[in-house]
Protein backbone atom coordinates (compact mmCIF):
# COMPACT_ATOMS: atom_id res chain seq x y z
CA UNK A 1 0.00 0.00 0.00
CA UNK A 2 2.84 2.32 0.19
CA UNK A 3 2.63 3.66 -3.13
CA UNK A 4 -1.28 4.74 -3.34
CA UNK A 5 -2.07 8.16 -2.93
CA UNK A 6 -3.28 9.59 0.80
CA UNK A 7 -6.86 9.73 -0.85
CA UNK A 8 -6.79 6.46 -2.18
CA UNK A 9 -5.57 4.56 0.95
CA UNK A 10 -8.38 5.75 2.67
CA UNK A 11 -10.80 4.48 0.51
CA UNK A 12 -9.01 1.64 0.09
CA UNK A 13 -9.07 0.68 4.00
CA UNK A 14 -12.67 2.00 4.31
CA UNK A 15 -13.31 -0.82 1.66
CA UNK A 16 -11.92 -3.21 3.61
CA UNK A 17 -13.53 -2.76 6.64
CA UNK A 18 -16.80 -3.19 4.81
CA UNK A 19 -17.91 0.50 4.03
CA UNK A 20 -18.87 0.43 0.11
CA UNK A 21 -20.74 3.33 0.01
CA UNK A 22 -20.10 6.96 0.86
CA UNK A 23 -23.03 9.42 1.59
CA UNK A 24 -22.07 12.93 0.75
CA UNK A 25 -22.62 16.43 -1.10
CA UNK A 26 -20.06 18.08 -3.69
CA UNK A 27 -18.33 20.62 -3.15
CA UNK A 28 -14.99 22.47 -4.67
CA UNK A 29 -12.60 21.21 -1.95
CA UNK A 30 -13.83 17.77 -1.96
CA UNK A 31 -14.52 17.17 -6.03
CA UNK A 32 -11.12 15.58 -6.11
CA UNK A 33 -11.67 13.15 -3.40
CA UNK A 34 -14.94 12.22 -4.66
CA UNK A 35 -13.77 11.17 -8.81
CA UNK A 36 -11.68 8.65 -6.17
CA UNK A 37 -14.16 7.08 -5.17
CA UNK A 38 -15.67 4.64 -8.34
CA UNK A 39 -11.92 4.09 -8.97
CA UNK A 40 -11.30 2.19 -5.41
CA UNK A 41 -14.56 0.89 -6.42
CA UNK A 42 -17.03 2.26 -3.78
CA UNK A 43 -20.06 4.27 -4.12
CA UNK A 44 -20.52 7.54 -4.19
CA UNK A 45 -24.48 8.50 -2.87
CA UNK A 46 -25.54 11.65 -4.06
CA UNK A 47 -27.97 13.09 -1.36
CA UNK A 48 -30.00 16.27 -1.78
CA UNK A 49 -28.52 17.38 1.53
CA UNK A 50 -25.86 17.41 3.87
CA UNK A 51 -27.85 16.57 6.93
CA UNK A 52 -29.43 13.76 4.48
CA UNK A 53 -25.89 12.18 4.24
CA UNK A 54 -25.04 12.07 7.48
CA UNK A 55 -28.21 10.19 8.82
CA UNK A 56 -27.96 8.09 6.17
CA UNK A 57 -24.19 7.19 6.86
CA UNK A 58 -25.83 6.77 10.19
CA UNK A 59 -28.01 4.20 9.26
CA UNK A 60 -25.57 2.39 7.37
CA UNK A 61 -23.22 2.49 10.05
CA UNK A 62 -25.77 1.26 12.42
CA UNK A 63 -26.27 -1.92 9.87
CA UNK A 64 -22.87 -2.36 8.89
CA UNK A 65 -20.66 -1.93 11.74
CA UNK A 66 -19.00 1.57 9.92
CA UNK A 67 -19.92 4.33 7.82
CA UNK A 68 -19.10 7.37 6.01
CA UNK A 69 -20.05 10.29 4.94
CA UNK A 70 -18.30 12.54 2.81
CA UNK A 71 -18.51 16.58 2.54
CA UNK A 72 -17.24 19.97 1.47
CA UNK A 73 -15.38 22.14 4.40
CA UNK A 74 -18.00 24.78 6.37
CA UNK A 75 -21.06 24.61 4.09
CA UNK A 76 -20.87 20.83 3.98
CA UNK A 77 -18.96 20.14 7.11
CA UNK A 78 -20.54 22.31 9.48
CA UNK A 79 -24.25 20.61 8.20
CA UNK A 80 -22.91 17.25 9.33
CA UNK A 81 -22.27 18.69 12.62
CA UNK A 82 -25.78 17.39 14.26
CA UNK A 83 -26.12 13.87 12.59
CA UNK A 84 -22.19 13.47 13.45
CA UNK A 85 -23.61 14.84 17.41
CA UNK A 86 -26.65 12.04 17.17
CA UNK A 87 -24.10 9.27 15.89
CA UNK A 88 -21.84 9.88 19.08
CA UNK A 89 -24.43 10.07 21.93
CA UNK A 90 -25.96 7.02 20.24
CA UNK A 91 -22.61 5.06 19.71
CA UNK A 92 -22.69 4.97 15.83
CA UNK A 93 -19.39 4.91 14.01
CA UNK A 94 -19.80 7.19 11.45
CA UNK A 95 -16.31 8.11 9.42
CA UNK A 96 -16.78 12.20 8.72
CA UNK A 97 -14.80 13.11 5.63
CA UNK A 98 -14.30 17.02 5.19
CA UNK A 99 -12.55 18.50 1.89
CA UNK A 100 -10.49 21.22 3.39
CA UNK A 101 -8.59 24.35 1.47
CA UNK A 102 -5.03 23.40 0.55
CA UNK A 103 -2.52 23.86 3.14
CA UNK A 104 -0.58 26.46 -0.02
CA UNK A 105 -3.57 28.52 -0.03
CA UNK A 106 -4.20 28.55 3.43
CA UNK A 107 -1.12 30.79 3.74
CA UNK A 108 -1.49 32.61 0.12
CA UNK A 109 -5.49 33.24 1.22
CA UNK A 110 -6.89 33.70 4.01
CA UNK A 111 -10.11 34.53 3.41
CA UNK A 112 -11.03 31.68 0.89
CA UNK A 113 -14.25 30.89 0.45
CA UNK A 114 -16.45 28.61 3.33
CA UNK A 115 -13.79 29.66 6.12
CA UNK A 116 -15.40 30.58 9.49
CA UNK A 117 -13.17 31.69 12.12
CA UNK A 118 -10.31 30.39 10.99
CA UNK A 119 -8.94 27.34 9.32
CA UNK A 120 -9.23 25.34 12.53
CA UNK A 121 -12.78 25.87 13.56
CA UNK A 122 -14.53 22.81 11.57
CA UNK A 123 -11.93 20.63 13.16
CA UNK A 124 -12.74 21.92 16.54
CA UNK A 125 -16.16 21.93 16.36
CA UNK A 126 -15.68 17.99 15.45
CA UNK A 127 -13.07 17.15 18.24
CA UNK A 128 -16.23 17.85 20.40
CA UNK A 129 -18.40 15.03 18.34
CA UNK A 130 -16.40 12.24 17.29
CA UNK A 131 -13.80 10.63 19.41
CA UNK A 132 -10.65 10.91 17.05
CA UNK A 133 -9.70 13.59 14.45
CA UNK A 134 -7.35 14.22 12.40
CA UNK A 135 -6.30 16.63 9.61
CA UNK A 136 -4.44 14.59 6.92
CA UNK A 137 -1.67 17.22 5.90
CA UNK A 138 1.48 15.42 5.99
CA UNK A 139 2.42 12.48 4.00
CA UNK A 140 4.68 11.17 6.29
CA UNK A 141 2.35 10.08 9.32
CA UNK A 142 -1.09 10.23 6.56
CA UNK A 143 -1.53 6.37 6.89
CA UNK A 144 -0.56 6.20 10.60
CA UNK A 145 -3.07 8.50 11.17
CA UNK A 146 -5.94 7.65 9.24
CA UNK A 147 -5.48 4.01 10.92
CA UNK A 148 -5.80 5.15 14.34
CA UNK A 149 -8.60 7.19 13.58
CA UNK A 150 -10.39 4.12 11.56
CA UNK A 151 -9.40 2.27 14.88
CA UNK A 152 -11.20 4.40 16.97
CA UNK A 153 -14.30 4.33 15.38
CA UNK A 154 -14.25 0.72 15.59
CA UNK A 155 -13.09 0.29 19.30
CA UNK A 156 -15.52 3.04 20.60
CA UNK A 157 -18.48 2.60 17.77
CA UNK A 158 -18.71 6.44 18.25
CA UNK A 159 -18.05 8.74 15.16
CA UNK A 160 -14.29 10.10 13.99
CA UNK A 161 -13.60 12.91 11.90
CA UNK A 162 -10.90 12.84 9.11
CA UNK A 163 -10.30 16.61 7.29
CA UNK A 164 -8.56 16.38 3.87
CA UNK A 165 -6.57 19.74 2.76
CA UNK A 166 -6.55 19.39 -0.75
CA UNK A 167 -3.63 19.57 -1.89
CA UNK A 168 -2.15 16.42 0.22
CA UNK A 169 -4.59 14.49 -1.24
CA UNK A 170 -2.86 13.44 -4.16
CA UNK A 171 0.63 12.75 -2.22
CA UNK A 172 2.22 9.27 -2.44
CA UNK A 173 1.78 8.09 1.14
CA UNK A 174 4.84 6.76 2.88
CA UNK A 175 5.29 3.55 5.09
CA UNK A 176 3.98 3.48 8.32
CA UNK A 177 6.23 4.75 11.02
CA UNK A 178 3.91 3.34 14.20
CA UNK A 179 3.37 0.22 14.84
CA UNK A 180 -0.88 -0.12 15.22
CA UNK A 181 -2.23 0.29 18.49
CA UNK A 182 -2.31 -2.73 20.93
CA UNK A 183 -6.26 -4.02 21.03
CA UNK A 184 -7.55 -3.18 24.67
CA UNK A 185 -7.61 -6.62 26.98
CA UNK A 186 -9.13 -7.11 30.37
CA UNK A 187 -7.75 -7.66 33.48
CA UNK A 188 -7.95 -11.73 33.60
CA UNK A 189 -8.31 -11.78 37.32
CA UNK A 190 -10.72 -8.97 37.39
CA UNK A 191 -13.11 -10.40 35.12
CA UNK A 192 -13.28 -13.64 36.83
CA UNK A 193 -14.26 -12.01 40.17
CA UNK A 194 -16.54 -9.78 38.11
CA UNK A 195 -17.93 -13.13 36.31
CA UNK A 196 -18.17 -14.83 39.78
CA UNK A 197 -19.93 -12.32 41.63
CA UNK A 198 -22.35 -11.81 39.04
CA UNK A 199 -22.82 -15.74 37.62
CA UNK A 200 -23.70 -15.76 42.21
CA UNK A 201 -26.25 -13.07 42.17
CA UNK A 202 -28.02 -14.75 38.80
CA UNK A 203 -27.99 -18.14 40.09
CA UNK A 204 -29.24 -17.85 43.99
CA UNK A 205 -32.12 -14.43 42.38
CA UNK A 206 -35.30 -16.09 43.14
CA UNK A 207 -36.67 -14.15 39.51
CA UNK A 208 -33.97 -12.84 38.17
CA UNK A 209 -34.13 -10.47 34.36
CA UNK A 210 -32.00 -9.15 31.83
CA UNK A 211 -32.51 -5.97 30.14
CA UNK A 212 -31.10 -5.44 26.83
CA UNK A 213 -29.45 -2.32 25.23
CA UNK A 214 -28.25 -0.47 22.26
CA UNK A 215 -24.57 -1.36 23.19
CA UNK A 216 -25.33 -5.25 22.54
CA UNK A 217 -26.02 -4.50 18.99
CA UNK A 218 -22.88 -2.03 18.33
CA UNK A 219 -20.84 -4.28 19.66
CA UNK A 220 -22.14 -7.05 17.70
CA UNK A 221 -23.25 -8.88 20.86
CA UNK A 222 -26.37 -10.12 19.83
CA UNK A 223 -25.99 -13.63 19.45
CA UNK A 224 -23.90 -14.19 22.79
CA UNK A 225 -26.83 -12.40 24.35
CA UNK A 226 -29.15 -15.25 22.70
CA UNK A 227 -26.89 -17.38 23.79
CA UNK A 228 -26.72 -16.26 27.63
CA UNK A 229 -30.66 -15.85 27.61
CA UNK A 230 -31.34 -19.51 26.30
CA UNK A 231 -28.57 -21.33 27.93
CA UNK A 232 -29.59 -19.56 31.51
CA UNK A 233 -33.40 -19.71 30.85
CA UNK A 234 -33.81 -15.58 31.34
CA UNK A 235 -36.10 -13.49 30.00
CA UNK A 236 -35.05 -10.35 28.73
CA UNK A 237 -37.06 -6.90 27.97
CA UNK A 238 -35.31 -3.83 25.78
CA UNK A 239 -34.49 -0.60 25.98
CA UNK A 240 -36.35 1.65 23.27
CA UNK A 241 -33.09 2.92 21.98
CA UNK A 242 -32.16 -1.24 22.35
CA UNK A 243 -35.07 -2.60 20.13
CA UNK A 244 -34.73 -5.43 18.28
CA UNK A 245 -32.08 -6.06 20.03
CA UNK A 246 -32.70 -9.34 19.49
CA UNK A 247 -35.39 -11.32 16.98
CA UNK A 248 -38.74 -10.20 18.90
CA UNK A 249 -39.99 -13.52 17.94
CA UNK A 250 -37.29 -14.88 20.50
CA UNK A 251 -39.62 -16.87 23.15
CA UNK A 252 -37.10 -15.15 26.03
CA UNK A 253 -38.50 -11.62 24.72
CA UNK A 254 -40.83 -9.39 27.11
CA UNK A 255 -41.07 -6.68 25.75
CA UNK A 256 -39.61 -3.00 25.85
CA UNK A 257 -38.83 -1.92 29.42
CA UNK A 258 -39.43 1.92 30.06
CA UNK A 259 -40.07 2.70 33.52
CA UNK A 260 -43.45 3.85 34.08
CA UNK A 261 -44.46 4.63 30.53
CA UNK A 262 -43.61 1.64 29.07
CA UNK A 263 -46.34 -1.36 29.07
CA UNK A 264 -47.31 -2.42 33.04
CA UNK A 265 -47.04 -6.10 33.16
CA UNK A 266 -43.26 -5.20 31.53
CA UNK A 267 -42.50 -2.00 34.04
CA UNK A 268 -43.95 -4.68 37.52
CA UNK A 269 -41.55 -7.62 36.32
CA UNK A 270 -38.72 -5.66 36.10
CA UNK A 271 -38.93 -3.82 39.04
CA UNK A 272 -40.14 -6.85 41.35
CA UNK A 273 -36.64 -8.65 39.96
CA UNK A 274 -34.17 -8.87 43.03
CA UNK A 275 -31.37 -8.77 40.57
CA UNK A 276 -31.39 -7.04 37.07
CA UNK A 277 -28.89 -7.62 34.67
CA UNK A 278 -28.68 -4.80 32.26
CA UNK A 279 -26.12 -5.37 29.08
CA UNK A 280 -25.43 -2.26 27.27
CA UNK A 281 -28.18 -0.45 28.56
CA UNK A 282 -27.34 3.29 28.37
CA UNK A 283 -29.52 5.44 31.35
CA UNK A 284 -31.10 7.98 29.15
CA UNK A 285 -34.24 9.82 30.01
CA UNK A 286 -36.16 8.19 27.24
CA UNK A 287 -34.76 4.68 28.16
CA UNK A 288 -35.67 4.88 31.74
CA UNK A 289 -39.15 6.52 30.59
CA UNK A 290 -38.32 10.04 31.70
CA UNK A 291 -36.62 8.88 35.23
CA UNK A 292 -39.83 6.88 36.11
CA UNK A 293 -37.81 3.69 36.11
CA UNK A 294 -37.40 2.06 39.45
CA UNK A 295 -34.23 -0.06 39.69
CA UNK A 296 -32.42 -0.58 42.86
CA UNK A 297 -28.87 -0.37 41.74
CA UNK A 298 -28.03 -2.61 45.21
CA UNK A 299 -30.09 -4.91 43.37
CA UNK A 300 -28.46 -4.44 39.83
CA UNK A 301 -26.26 -5.97 37.63
CA UNK A 302 -24.88 -2.95 34.45
CA UNK A 303 -22.80 -3.79 32.03
CA UNK A 304 -21.43 -0.97 29.39
CA UNK A 305 -18.58 -0.43 27.67
CA UNK A 306 -17.55 2.32 29.93
CA UNK A 307 -18.56 0.68 33.03
CA UNK A 308 -19.02 -2.67 34.82
CA UNK A 309 -21.48 -2.69 38.39
CA UNK A 310 -22.06 -5.84 40.15
CA UNK A 311 -24.53 -4.38 42.73
CA UNK A 312 -22.56 -1.54 44.26
CA UNK A 313 -19.35 -3.10 43.25
CA UNK A 314 -17.39 -1.34 40.87
CA UNK A 315 -14.90 -3.28 38.41
CA UNK A 316 -12.02 -1.84 36.36
CA UNK A 317 -10.49 -3.06 33.41
CA UNK A 318 -13.33 -5.32 32.18
CA UNK A 319 -14.31 -5.59 28.21
CA UNK A 320 -18.05 -5.39 28.25
CA UNK A 321 -17.57 -7.93 25.12
CA UNK A 322 -15.68 -10.30 27.62
CA UNK A 323 -17.68 -10.05 30.47
CA UNK A 324 -21.31 -10.38 28.11
CA UNK A 325 -19.38 -13.61 26.59
CA UNK A 326 -17.80 -14.86 29.84
CA UNK A 327 -21.88 -14.95 30.75
CA UNK A 328 -22.74 -16.70 27.39
CA UNK A 329 -20.12 -19.01 28.14
CA UNK A 330 -21.07 -19.93 31.90
CA UNK A 331 -22.70 -23.59 32.90
CA UNK A 332 -26.21 -22.75 34.15
CA UNK A 333 -28.49 -24.87 35.73
CA UNK A 334 -31.87 -25.23 34.31
CA UNK A 335 -34.46 -22.51 34.82
CA UNK A 336 -37.85 -22.49 33.90
CA UNK A 337 -39.88 -19.57 32.78
CA UNK A 338 -42.17 -18.76 35.49
CA UNK A 339 -44.30 -16.45 36.12
CA UNK A 340 -43.05 -14.52 32.95
CA UNK A 341 -45.10 -11.85 31.40
CA UNK A 342 -46.87 -12.58 28.29
CA UNK A 343 -46.99 -10.82 25.48
CA UNK A 344 -50.14 -8.89 24.42
CA UNK A 345 -51.28 -10.60 21.64
CA UNK A 346 -52.51 -8.07 19.48
CA UNK A 347 -55.53 -7.53 17.58
CA UNK A 348 -55.68 -8.48 14.02
CA UNK A 349 -58.41 -8.37 13.07
CA UNK A 350 -59.51 -6.12 10.93
CA UNK A 351 -62.26 -3.46 12.75
CA UNK A 352 -65.20 -1.25 10.30
CA UNK A 353 -63.69 -0.65 6.87
CA UNK A 354 -65.17 2.67 7.32
CA UNK A 355 -63.70 3.59 10.51
CA UNK A 356 -61.67 6.70 10.57
CA UNK A 357 -58.07 5.71 11.13
CA UNK A 358 -56.63 5.95 14.87
CA UNK A 359 -52.89 5.59 15.86
CA UNK A 360 -53.63 2.54 17.67
CA UNK A 361 -55.21 1.10 15.25
CA UNK A 362 -52.58 2.31 12.19
CA UNK A 363 -50.14 0.00 14.38
CA UNK A 364 -52.28 -2.65 15.39
CA UNK A 365 -52.33 -3.21 11.92
CA UNK A 366 -48.73 -2.71 11.03
CA UNK A 367 -47.97 -5.09 13.09
CA UNK A 368 -49.67 -7.98 10.97
CA UNK A 369 -47.99 -6.26 7.70
CA UNK A 370 -44.47 -6.49 9.20
CA UNK A 371 -42.25 -9.42 7.78
CA UNK A 372 -38.47 -10.48 8.61
CA UNK A 373 -37.65 -9.38 5.12
CA UNK A 374 -38.17 -5.28 6.19
CA UNK A 375 -36.39 -2.71 8.58
CA UNK A 376 -38.71 -0.44 10.45
CA UNK A 377 -37.26 2.95 10.87
CA UNK A 378 -39.23 5.61 12.78
CA UNK A 379 -38.49 9.05 12.97
CA UNK A 380 -38.68 10.56 16.82
CA UNK A 381 -42.21 11.63 17.60
CA UNK A 382 -45.59 9.19 17.39
CA UNK A 383 -43.92 7.37 14.86
CA UNK A 384 -41.62 6.39 17.33
CA UNK A 385 -43.93 5.80 20.42
CA UNK A 386 -46.63 4.21 18.46
CA UNK A 387 -43.66 1.92 17.29
CA UNK A 388 -42.83 0.51 21.04
CA UNK A 389 -44.66 -2.46 20.66
CA UNK A 390 -44.61 -3.68 17.40
CA UNK A 391 -43.20 -7.01 16.99
CA UNK A 392 -40.13 -6.80 14.94
CA UNK A 393 -39.07 -10.22 13.68
CA UNK A 394 -35.50 -10.14 12.90
CA UNK A 395 -32.73 -9.12 14.77
CA UNK A 396 -31.93 -5.39 14.45
CA UNK A 397 -34.88 -4.99 12.20
CA UNK A 398 -35.82 -1.55 14.00
CA UNK A 399 -33.84 1.63 14.12
CA UNK A 400 -34.56 4.92 15.13
CA UNK A 401 -32.49 7.45 17.05
CA UNK A 402 -34.43 7.06 20.36
CA UNK A 403 -32.08 9.08 22.61
CA UNK A 404 -30.34 11.98 20.79
CA UNK A 405 -34.21 12.07 19.02
CA UNK A 406 -32.84 14.56 15.87
CA UNK A 407 -36.33 14.67 13.59
CA UNK A 408 -35.85 14.28 10.21
CA UNK A 409 -33.88 10.37 10.73
CA UNK A 410 -36.07 8.65 8.75
CA UNK A 411 -36.53 9.16 5.83
CA UNK A 412 -32.22 9.61 4.70
CA UNK A 413 -31.82 6.38 7.00
CA UNK A 414 -33.86 4.30 4.48
CA UNK A 415 -31.39 5.19 1.55
CA UNK A 416 -28.35 3.84 4.18
CA UNK A 417 -30.11 0.94 5.56
CA UNK A 418 -31.63 -0.51 2.54
CA UNK A 419 -28.06 0.32 0.64
CA UNK A 420 -26.20 -1.63 3.61
CA UNK A 421 -28.90 -4.34 4.01
CA UNK A 422 -30.62 -4.51 0.35
CA UNK A 423 -32.05 -7.85 1.06
CA UNK A 424 -34.75 -6.06 3.43
CA UNK A 425 -37.62 -3.11 2.87
CA UNK A 426 -37.59 -0.18 4.55
CA UNK A 427 -41.04 0.42 5.94
CA UNK A 428 -40.24 4.34 7.35
CA UNK A 429 -42.90 5.54 9.92
CA UNK A 430 -42.32 9.62 9.93
CA UNK A 431 -44.38 12.43 10.95
CA UNK A 432 -45.46 15.27 9.20
CA UNK A 433 -43.08 17.54 11.21
CA UNK A 434 -40.47 15.55 10.28
CA UNK A 435 -41.11 14.64 6.82
CA UNK A 436 -40.84 18.48 5.79
CA UNK A 437 -37.38 18.44 7.27
CA UNK A 438 -35.39 15.66 5.00
CA UNK A 439 -38.72 14.04 3.36
CA UNK A 440 -36.24 15.66 0.08
CA UNK A 441 -33.99 12.76 0.37
CA UNK A 442 -36.84 10.42 -1.40
CA UNK A 443 -35.22 11.88 -4.49
CA UNK A 444 -31.99 10.46 -3.66
CA UNK A 445 -33.84 6.99 -3.12
CA UNK A 446 -35.32 7.38 -6.23
CA UNK A 447 -32.74 8.08 -7.82
CA UNK A 448 -30.85 5.15 -6.98
CA UNK A 449 -33.87 2.96 -7.63
CA UNK A 450 -34.57 2.38 -3.83
CA UNK A 451 -38.31 0.79 -2.59
CA UNK A 452 -39.04 1.65 0.92
CA UNK A 453 -42.62 1.98 1.79
CA UNK A 454 -42.72 5.07 3.73
CA UNK A 455 -45.76 6.03 6.26
CA UNK A 456 -46.32 10.09 6.74
CA UNK A 457 -48.12 9.64 9.95
CA UNK A 458 -50.13 13.02 9.33
CA UNK A 459 -51.50 14.89 12.07
CA UNK A 460 -51.24 18.31 11.24
CA UNK A 461 -48.31 19.30 12.87
CA UNK A 462 -45.93 18.59 16.16
CA UNK A 463 -48.21 16.67 17.99
CA UNK A 464 -45.51 15.44 20.55
CA UNK A 465 -44.75 18.98 21.11
CA UNK A 466 -48.70 19.87 21.36
CA UNK A 467 -48.83 17.47 24.48
CA UNK A 468 -46.52 20.02 26.41
CA UNK A 469 -47.33 22.86 25.47
CA UNK A 470 -49.76 24.01 22.48
CA UNK A 471 -49.47 27.11 20.19
CA UNK A 472 -49.18 28.34 16.50
CA UNK A 473 -45.72 27.21 16.42
CA UNK A 474 -47.15 23.47 16.28
CA UNK A 475 -48.80 24.21 13.45
CA UNK A 476 -47.60 23.00 9.67
CA UNK A 477 -48.52 23.41 6.27
CA UNK A 478 -50.35 20.53 5.23
CA UNK A 479 -49.30 18.94 2.07
CA UNK A 480 -50.10 16.59 -0.29
CA UNK A 481 -47.53 14.19 0.80
CA UNK A 482 -49.06 11.10 -0.83
CA UNK A 483 -48.62 13.13 -4.38
CA UNK A 484 -44.42 13.10 -3.77
CA UNK A 485 -43.69 10.69 -6.13
CA UNK A 486 -45.95 12.54 -8.79
CA UNK A 487 -43.35 15.32 -7.68
CA UNK A 488 -40.64 13.22 -7.88
CA UNK A 489 -41.72 11.34 -11.11
CA UNK A 490 -41.35 7.68 -9.16
CA UNK A 491 -43.48 5.82 -7.61
CA UNK A 492 -46.63 5.28 -5.88
CA UNK A 493 -48.49 7.37 -3.44
CA UNK A 494 -51.90 7.18 -1.45
CA UNK A 495 -53.80 9.21 0.97
CA UNK A 496 -55.52 7.25 3.69
CA UNK A 497 -58.17 8.76 6.04
CA UNK A 498 -60.10 4.72 7.21
CA UNK A 499 -59.32 1.42 8.05
CA UNK A 500 -60.22 0.15 4.70
CA UNK A 501 -58.11 2.36 2.74
CA UNK A 502 -55.31 1.46 5.05
CA UNK A 503 -55.54 -1.99 4.06
CA UNK A 504 -56.27 -0.98 0.51
CA UNK A 505 -52.31 1.30 0.43
CA UNK A 506 -50.62 -2.08 2.49
CA UNK A 507 -52.02 -4.41 -0.21
CA UNK A 508 -51.15 -2.37 -2.86
CA UNK A 509 -47.31 -2.01 -1.54
CA UNK A 510 -46.80 -5.36 -2.26
CA UNK A 511 -47.78 -5.09 -5.72
CA UNK A 512 -45.37 -1.99 -5.98
CA UNK A 513 -42.73 -4.17 -4.94
CA UNK A 514 -39.84 -2.68 -6.62
CA UNK A 515 -40.89 0.32 -6.36
CA UNK A 516 -41.14 3.78 -3.60
CA UNK A 517 -44.60 3.71 -2.01
CA UNK A 518 -45.59 6.89 -0.18
CA UNK A 519 -48.62 6.54 2.13
CA UNK A 520 -49.84 10.05 4.16
CA UNK A 521 -51.93 8.20 6.97
CA UNK A 522 -54.50 10.94 7.83
CA UNK A 523 -54.82 11.44 11.47
CA UNK A 524 -56.74 13.28 14.66
CA UNK A 525 -54.82 16.28 15.45
CA UNK A 526 -55.03 15.06 18.86
CA UNK A 527 -54.71 11.39 18.16
CA UNK A 528 -51.72 9.61 20.01
CA UNK A 529 -50.27 6.18 21.03
CA UNK A 530 -50.84 5.53 24.86
CA UNK A 531 -46.77 5.81 25.11
CA UNK A 532 -46.81 9.51 24.02
CA UNK A 533 -49.80 10.47 26.06
CA UNK A 534 -47.98 8.47 28.99
CA UNK A 535 -44.69 10.07 28.11
CA UNK A 536 -46.70 13.49 28.09
CA UNK A 537 -47.30 13.40 30.95
CA UNK A 538 -44.31 13.01 32.44
CA UNK A 539 -42.42 15.76 29.84
CA UNK A 540 -44.44 18.47 31.46
CA UNK A 541 -42.86 20.54 33.52
C1 LIG B 1 -34.26 18.49 14.66
C2 LIG B 1 -35.28 18.62 15.76
N1 LIG B 1 -35.92 19.81 15.93
C3 LIG B 1 -36.85 19.94 16.91
C4 LIG B 1 -37.15 18.90 17.73
C5 LIG B 1 -38.20 19.06 18.82
N2 LIG B 1 -39.38 18.21 18.53
C6 LIG B 1 -39.57 17.04 19.16
S1 LIG B 1 -40.96 16.25 18.66
C7 LIG B 1 -41.36 17.51 17.62
C8 LIG B 1 -42.60 17.43 16.79
C9 LIG B 1 -42.55 16.34 15.77
O1 LIG B 1 -43.58 16.49 14.84
P1 LIG B 1 -43.91 15.33 13.83
O2 LIG B 1 -42.70 14.89 13.11
O3 LIG B 1 -45.06 15.75 13.01
O4 LIG B 1 -44.32 14.12 14.80
P2 LIG B 1 -45.56 14.10 15.84
O5 LIG B 1 -45.05 14.59 17.15
O6 LIG B 1 -46.61 14.97 15.25
O7 LIG B 1 -45.94 12.66 15.90
C10 LIG B 1 -40.40 18.51 17.65
C11 LIG B 1 -40.45 19.74 16.84
C12 LIG B 1 -36.44 17.70 17.54
N3 LIG B 1 -36.61 16.62 18.30
N4 LIG B 1 -35.53 17.59 16.53
MG1 LIG C 1 -47.05 15.48 13.29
Amino acid sequence: MANLTVGDYLLRRLGELGVHHLFGVPGDFVLRFMTRVPECGLALINCCDEQGAGFAADAYARIKGLGAVCVTYGVGGLKVANTTAQAFAERSPVVVISGAPGMEERARHPMIHHRVRDFETQRKVFEQLTVASAVIDDPETALTEIDRVLAAALRYKRPVYLELPRDRLDLRARHHHRAAPQPAASDPETLRAALAEAVARIQSAAQPVVILGEEVHRFGLQETAIELLRKAGLPAAATILGKSVIDEDEPQYLGIYQGGIGREEVTRFVESSDCVVMLGVMMTDVNLGIYTASLDRRRCIHAVAEKLSVGLHVYEDVLFEDFITGLAATDWPHRSPEGWPRREPRPAAAGDPASPLTTQRLFERLDSFLEPDMTVIADPGDALYGAVDLTIHVGSGFLSPAYYNSLGFAVPAALGAQLAAPERRPVVLVGDGAFQMTGLELSTIARYGLNPIVLVLNNHGYLTERYILDGSFNDLLDWHYHRVPELLGVGWGMKVQTEGELDEALAKTKEQADSLCVIEVVLDRLDASATLRRLAAGLKH
